[in-house]
């Protein structure tokens, strides 16, 4: 089968002229939705229902007359149900376990693991690295999409990869020191921990030639970066992707930091409101959803990715003409309700964050106290402090109760930890412990 047209090019420049970006993703679409046409059940009876056909498609903004994909449609059709290919054609699985029951599973041919290296290759050429360079893979290796995808795209520049996988800081920090590591990819939860691991064991992270890290796969603040930026002495880069679409590599931060550049050649953003399905305009927040254009063994046609951000179409001083989309604060599922009060955990870690004392590690604890819903946050300070008088930890306690109503309008339960207290993680964090009785 010959699905790729000879005149089409993988490695579109993030520079583009946008009338042929426009032309290219209307010829991708129209190909891929054909594509999962003929391949694909559930999205041919979902067309059938619409009374749709492939040929209905003739502009981008046909892209509307499309079903919707969701994350319970990868669940129902477990394993292998929305493959578009023959398994003799597909080189690669992975899955994300997600939160609750069977996880969804992720196909590749040839072609989709190209374009996954040559998006990951842009990536890391956005955060300024190149062949010189060293870069120690710390995502997990295995069925999470983070350890492979950032290690072939390493690869794919020409960089030297140290593939440590996650886990084992200490050796982590070693390899940093000992190999002269430029650049680190991992969750910046993760990599706040090996800061620490450093400190504890003499090493300082601001003195080694680490000057780049590429930090995704959860949502963090700008605090955190602030904290990450200072205690390591480096640029820290927004990456963003999920399994469903290609995992890392979808966008990233440029030297800006101003909003993370989407590869629209590749992946076709629309914003919807989450509520109404309505597509909403640029620069409007809402629910993400993305269209692989260029994917063949599990394309995703409008999938509803939870995520929650708005489309910059501004130029960027970087100069590259692909959109961009906002950081991703949170996904519409994280989002808890207490007491009619909506709160997303972003909040609470900026809220946090700004007050100085507080150590980047905390967790959210939901819980039921005479038929009420409340919440606690659990918050490491630092050692000084710690050790402080009653009076001052009393004064801090305060100063973050505060912090945190004036950002959510609720009042919450603070409880000051030691340094060192909470679990860190080695992967996404956990940082919402749920214990409400319902
Ligand atoms: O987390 C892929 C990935 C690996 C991205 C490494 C970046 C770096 P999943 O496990 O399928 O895939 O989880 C995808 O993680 O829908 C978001 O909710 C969240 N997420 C990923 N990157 C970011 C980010 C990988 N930069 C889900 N900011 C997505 C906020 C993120 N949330």
């Amino acid at each position: 089968m010959n699905l790729i047209a000879s005149n089409d090019n993988l490695s579109v420049s993030d520079y583009v002229d946008s009338t042929y970006l426009r032309e290219l993703q209307l010829s991708r679409l129209q190909r891929i939705v054909r594509h999962t046409y003929d391949h694909v059940e559930l999205f041919r009876s979902r067309m059938a229902e619409r009374g749709v056909t492939p040929d209905d498609v003739r502009t981008l903004a046909d892209l509307k007359l499309l079903p919707f994909t969701k994350k319970t449609d990868l669940r129902d059709t477990y394993p292998f149900g929305l493959f578009a290919l023959p398994m003799s054609e597909i080189v690669r699985l992975h899955a994300s376990s997600g939160t609750t029951g069977k996880p969804i599973v992720v196909a590749y041919n040839r072609h989709d693991l190209e374009v996954w290296m040559e998006v990951m290759k842009r990536s890391f050429a956005c955060c300024g690295l190149c062949s010189s360079d060293l870069i120690q893979v710390a995502y997990g290796y295995g069925l999470f999409t983070g350890g492979l995808g950032a290690h072939y795209g390493a690869e794919a520049l020409g960089a030297t990869v140290v593939p440590a996988s996650g886990g084992n800081s200490k050796r982590q920090v070693m390899l940093m020191r000992d190999f002269g590591v430029n650049a680190i990819c991992c969750t910046p939860s993760y990599f706040l921990h090996l800061i620490e691991e450093g400190r504890n064991n003499g090493i300082d992270l601001r003195e080694l030639p680490l000057r780049v890290g590429v930090f995704g796969a959860e949502p963090w603040t700008q605090g955190m970066r602030e904290r990450i930026e200072s205690g390591a002495g480096i640029q820290a880069f927004d990456i963003y992707g999920l399994s469903e679409i290609i995992g890392p590599g979808v966008a990233i931060e440029c030297q800006e930091h101003n909003g993370l550049h989407i590869f629209e050649d590749h992946f076709y953003p629309e914003i919807i409101d989450p509520d109404t399905c309505e597509v909403l305009p640029d620069g409007e927040f809402g629910e993400l959803v993305i269209t692989t254009l260029d994917k063949f063994a599990m394309p995703m046609i409008r999938y509803r990715t939870r995520d929650l951000t708005r489309i910059i179409s501004e130029p960027c001083a970087c100069g590259r003409t692909i959109r961009r989309i906002d950081r991703i604060a949170s996904r519409s599922d994280d989002m808890f309700i207490i007491r009619g009060v909506n709160v997303f955990p972003s909040q609470i870690e900026s809220a946090l964050l700004s007050v100085d004392g507080t150590e980047p590690h905390y967790n959210i604890i939901l819980y039921t106290e005479n038929g009420m819903d409340n919440i606690e946050v659990d918050v490491e300070i630092n050692a000084a402090l710690f050790s402080d008088q009653v009076k001052s930890m009393e004064r801090l306690q305060a100063r973050i109760t505060a912090a945190i109503e004036s950002l959510i309008g609720l009042r919450v339960k603070v409880k000051l930890v030691a340094p060192n207290v909470l679990q860190r993680s080695e992967g996404k964090a956990k940082r919402v412990i749920d214990r409400r009785v319902r």
